[in-house]
């Protein structure tokens, strides 16, 4: 039997990184283990939980990087091919730059796997591996694939959350945003009925303090197609999930699908409100948004007993001085149950990444940085280091503890799981904020 082993990198200098509270799975490596044939063994090693023996004895390894994990998955690689170990590489980064990721690995898995993977593992057991691995411009289905086998990541100490997606890609483009280049701008569905199933068969995690039934839809936009999710929400009402996913904030003006989402256990929903500027937002293309509608949105989520996970960007060319404490104001008076701020950060394949190499804007590809906690380009409004500083400071002001109090104290989602949440992103936070005070490693 062919041993196979799938590798997700740790990004060690993001908020997110080692020893990080918020210790969440990686979908891609089951889907990937799933479409594998039953001959091979699989193993999967994730760097965030668990330590890689980087001198087991495997046939093919599989790497699956973010921009911010590549560079350790590239050490792995260069790693494994020194003892002779052919070494496949895929996901977002890779996708967008495989000339740079085949001086490490053997094959570039450009874009979705499903239709790929099969094909791939046929090669190498020919000997016959090649270098790209890309599907046509037509994007495949996302349907009637296996299912992800969970219990192989039973024994690992990740939060009890399991992921699910229902669609792919993302029409709107902003120009930060990776998702349009690499999943395509038009929605994809898998049917409700199949999801459906797929829930079904998960089985629950226990424990006294575990929020039972807890599932995270990974889609970019959980309503993106209305239609597809009235029909959703109302066939998973039955299950008694607690479910979270993300979606654009037009979901308040839908009073249906609101009180779908309250019947179906919708949990928490993390929003993209990126800015409290409309500048801002006509510059990014982001349509949706509607700054003066922010305290409405919040308040609609909030009557169906919906926590919010709000996220906002600093750096954009027209923020001024004033953006981090305006940001942190707005989170406190809206009562934001998560705040996830994240620096302006031009990640590969986005119009944002071309835009500000053609300005001679980049400053860094240590991609090891480039996880939204580090400045890697040159700011127009501020030095370096002053949107470093705004950007701790708006930090750990809003994750200090009375900060947390008044976000949480009051909403109708304060007595769940937030609280935990919250205290694990202040460790976080403080622990990032510990690091070199410098922009630049
Ligand atoms: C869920 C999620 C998370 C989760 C889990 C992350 C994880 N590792 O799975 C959490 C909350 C932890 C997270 C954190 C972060 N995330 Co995130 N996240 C997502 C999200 C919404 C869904 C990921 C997912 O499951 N997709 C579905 C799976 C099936 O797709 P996939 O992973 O791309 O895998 C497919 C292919 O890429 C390929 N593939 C992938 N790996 C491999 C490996 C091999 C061997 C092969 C052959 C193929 C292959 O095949 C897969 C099946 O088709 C995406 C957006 C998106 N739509 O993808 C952002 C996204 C991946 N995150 C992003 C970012 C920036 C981050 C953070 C840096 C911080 C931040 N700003 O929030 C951190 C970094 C975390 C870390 N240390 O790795 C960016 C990545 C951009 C980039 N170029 O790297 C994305 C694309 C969001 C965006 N709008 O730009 N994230
Ligand atoms: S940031 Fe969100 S809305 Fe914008 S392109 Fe990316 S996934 Fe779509």
């Amino acid at each position: 039997m062919k041993r196979l082993l799938l590798v997700t990198p740790l990004a060690s200098k993001s908020l997110m990184g080692a020893g990080f509270w918020f210790r969440v799975p990686c979908l891609a490596l089951l889907k990937i283990a799933a479409l594998t044939p039953g001959d091979w063994q699989v193993t999967i090693i994730d760097e965030k939980v668990e330590l890689l023996d980087l001198n087991q004895d495997v046939d093919l390894v599989g790497i699956s990087a973010l921009t911010t994990t590549v560079q350790r998955g590239y050490e792995i690689a260069d790693h494994f091919r020194r003892r002779g170990i052919r070494v496949v590489m895929g996901g977002m980064h890779v996708s967008c730059l495989p000339d740079e990721a085949l001086q490490h690995c053997d094959s570039v898995v450009i874009g979705e796997a499903e239709v790929l993977w099969p094909a791939l593992l046929q090669d190498f057991q020919e000997n016959a591996l090649k270098p790209v691995y890309r599907h046509g411009d037509e994007l495949p289905s996302i349907g009637h694939l296996p299912a992800p086998d969970w219990e192989l990541y039973r024994p690992k100490n990740y939060l009890p959350i399991h992921m699910v997606e229902t669609t792919r890609g993302c029409p709107l483009d902003c120009e930060f945003c990776a998702v349009t280049s690499a999943f395509g701008g038009r929605y994809r569905n898998r049917s409700p009925e199949e999801v459906v199933t797929e829930l079904r068969g998960l089985r629950p995690f226990t424990g006294l303090l575990t929020l039972k039934n807890c599932v995270f839809f990974v889609d970019d936009n959980i309503i993106s197609n209305r239609a597809y999710a009235r029909d959703f929400f109302a066939r998973i009402a039955g299950l008694k999930l607690n479910w979270f996913g993300q979606s654009s904030m037009n979901i308040a003006n839908d009073s249906e699908i609101l009180k779908l989402c309250e019947k179906s256990g919708c949990t928490g929903i993390f929003i993209g409100f990126e800015t409290l500027s409309t500048e801002t937002l006509s510059s990014i293309g982001r349509k949706p948004n509607r700054p003066e509608n922010y305290l409405e949105v919040v308040k609609k989520l909030h009557e169906h007993g919906i926590g919010i996970d709000g996220s906002f960007v600093f750096g954009f060319d027209t923020d001024d001085e004033g953006v981090f404490d305006r940001t942190v104001e707005f989170c406190l008076k809206a009562k934001l149950e998560v705040v996830y701020f994240s620096i302006l950060t031009p990640y590969p394949g986005t119009r944002l990444y071309r835009r500000l190499v053609e300005e001679d804007r980049i400053l860094t590809r240590d991609w090891s940085i480039y996880d939204a906690n580090h400045v890697v380009y040159r700011p127009k409004t501020f030095t370096p280091d002053q949107l470093l500083d705004g950007y701790q400071r708006a930090l750990k002001e809003v994750y200090s503890y009375p900060a947390i109090f008044q976000r949480l104290w009051g909403t109708p989602a304060w007595k769940n799981f937030f609280w935990p949440m919250n205290v694990g992103f202040r460790q976080g936070v403080n622990k990032l904020c510990r690091q070199k005070k410098t922009s630049l490693p």
